[in-house]
Parts: structure tokens; sequence; C-alpha cells
């Protein structure tokens, strides 16, 4: 019910709507919609009311609510089969099971705080609560597994080009996995995939944005690395924004990539906008580490490394790190 007050709210589009035409479509009591608008004021949702006009919503608060997300996505696809949740231990981990379970293509899971949020290589993601953007998005596209890094690359891609739009900031990719700002991580994409030799049965998409949170959300070993869309423009932004924006870019990439699978202009774009090509790199692996000279991404998306010695490697982002010789990016 308390739903249903809030979709009749959200369909008005801030004018105002009636107590009576809620309840005769709706087939409850006036007394109980006050009280369901009463729950969501508390709640933070701030709602004019006024005599004989009704209600208004003025502004809904900064949490991730699934009536109002669902009423703002403008995809066909992405995000329309959506969870939301106010813990859990890792968006990744539900998304899987769903997935296991044939959840649809597109289904999202989004959570304002993860107990277990994580990274590639077995490390950990930090995910304070309310702050940022967790979330993980369940794929199934029919192309080889070969192909499956190129997805993390089109992913970036759509969020470069939606934080940009948003913030006006200068965002960069840092290969594979990671959106940067001022040098800094802003966001880490995680992609698992499940499938066999020919076939991917699913991949799940793990996106970490670091929207509002403080400088003092950050544990001190992260401050010279990770920064946050806040504390790069002294303004927060509006999650659910970005959220919607996302998952629309990655709609319209990934479809133009499956049918057409032209993965070269999204190459193109990555490359414009890569913090890791042209500089000196620290190619670190379970056994080996080396340096060498990012000089190119080849055509499937894994990053060419120009040693010392001249030759060139292929280097695959299942298993490596990259670090800049010179620091972090
Ligand atoms: P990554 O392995 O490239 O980065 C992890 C490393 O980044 C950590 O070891 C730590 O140094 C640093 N780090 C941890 N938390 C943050 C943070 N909030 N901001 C900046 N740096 C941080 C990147 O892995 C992929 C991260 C994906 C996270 C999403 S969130 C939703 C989904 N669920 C889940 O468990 N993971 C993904």
């Amino acid at each position: 019910m308390r739903n249903k007050v809030l979709k009749a709210l959200l369909d008005s589009k801030g004018s105002f709507i009636s107590g009576e035409t809620i309840s005769s479509s709706m087939g409850i009591t006036r007394a109980a919609i006050w009280k369901h608008i009463k729950s969501l004021q508390h709640e933070g949702f701030i709602i004019e009311t006024k005599p004989r006009l009704g209600y208004r919503l003025v502004r809904i608060p900064d949490i991730l609510d699934r009536t109002a997300l669902l009423e703002s996505i403008d995809t066909i696809i992405m995000g329309r089969n959506l969870e939301i949740y106010d813990i859990i231990d890792s968006t990744n981990n539900r998304a899987r099971e769903l997935a296991l379970a044939d959840a649809p293509e597109g289904t999202l899971i989004v959570a304002e705080t993860q107990l277990k949020g994580r990274g590639r290589l077995g490390r950990s993601w930090i995910s304070p609560k309310g702050k940022g953007i967790w979330m993980s998005l369940v794929l199934r596209p029919d192309i080889p597994p070969d192909k499956a890094p190129g997805i993390t690359t089109l992913v970036a891609v759509a969020i470069r080009r939606v934080l940009n739009q948003l913030t006006g900031l200068d965002i960069g990719i840092k290969w594979p996995n990671d959106i940067i700002v001022n040098g800094r991580k802003v966001c880490g994409i995680l992609t698992e995939m499940h499938g066999d030799m020919d076939k991917i049965y699913y991949i799940v998409v793990g996106i970490g944005i670091n929207a509002n949170l403080e400088e003092s959300d950050f544990p001190a070993e992260l401050t010279k690395t990770a920064t946050s869309l806040y504390i790069s423009t002294g303004q927060t932004v509006d999650r659910r924004s970005v959220i919607v924006q996302i998952m629309k870019e990655i709609e319209n990439i990934y479809y133009q990539y499956i049918k057409y699978g032209n993965f070269e202009a999204i190459l193109d774009e990555c490359r414009r906008y890569s913090v890791t090509l042209n500089k000196p790199v620290i190619v670190i692996g379970r056994d080996e580490e080396f340096e060498g000279f990012a000089i190119n991404f080849d055509t499937d998306g894994s990053l060419l490394v120009k040693k010392q010695d001249g030759t060139i490697t292929k280097v695959i982002s299942g298993d490596v790190s990259v670090r800049g010789r010179e620091g972090y990016v």
C-alpha cells in the first residue's frame, strides 16, 4: 500500500493529487492514505499537503527506494528486474544467486551498504552506508567466453560517459577496471563470469561508485588512491540519477555491441580516456612482476606492454594488477 501511495504521488509528477482520487483508485480510506503519507514523510519524502488540493511530492530523499527508482529507470531491459537491499554481503553474490536461478538479463541488485563488498583477486571493497552506489547487473551475452573481458571495457566506457556528463569532471579509465578522477579511483568494476569452453551462461558486472563519500569515510590507507564524486566536485550527487543514466548508457552500448559486434569504437573511446596508455607501468601477476611501457590495447581489449628488451607482451586482465611506475595511476 505504501508503494502504491508513493506511486500515485510519483505519477502526478510534482502536481497535487487529492486524497479522494488516491482513495478511490486504490480502494482504501482517506485516513489510511494519510497514515502512509505520514510514514513516507517520516522516511524523508518531502510531501506538501494542502486542504482541498491534496498532496504533492516535492522531494525524494537520497535513499534508494525501489518504487521511485523503477519509476525513473527508462530502459527496456537493464534494471527492470530490480532488488534493493539495505544491507547485503555483496551485491555480486546475490546477482550470482539470481543468475543461477534463471534471472533475466538486466536484473539489477542495489544495496545501501555491503558487509563483504569485494574487488578483484580477493581484495575487499569498502561500501559505507547510503554514500555510494553498490550494484550488480546480470548479463547473458551470446558471445564467445574469450570476449567477456570486453564487457568490462564497455561498462567502463558507459560509466565514464555518465559521470562526465553529470559532473563535468575529467574522468579517465585505468585499465582494466577502474574509473579515475584526479589520479584516484572513484569507481571499480568487478566482472565475474560463469560459462564453459564455448558458452557464457551469465556475467555479473559489479559496479562500485564512490558517490557521496567524504574523506573520513575512507580508511587511511586509501586516502591517496581513492576519491568520490562529492570530494571532487564539492557537491552531492543524486545517486538515483546516476543509476538511471548508467542503466540507459549500458543498454545502448551493450546491445550495439552484441548485435553488430563492433568493439573497435568502444576500444577507441577507451583509448581516448585511458590513464594507462603511453606510460611506464608495472604489471603485477600472481607469480611474476615486470616493468614496461603500455603501448596500446589489442583488438580484444588486452593491454600491450613493451618491455625494455623491445619484446611486446599481451597482458590479459584476468589476474594481473597494473600500477603506474610513478604511483597509483
Ligand atoms: P579492485 O580489486 O581493482 O580494487 C580493490 C582495491 O581498491 C582494494 O584492495 C583497495 O585498495 C581499494 N578500495 C577498496 N574500496 C575502495 C573504494 N570504495 N574506493 C576506492 N578504492 C577502494 C575493483 O576491484 C572492483 C570493485 C567492485 C565493487 C563492486 S560494489 C558492487 C559489487 N559487489 C561487490 O562485492 N563488488 C562489486
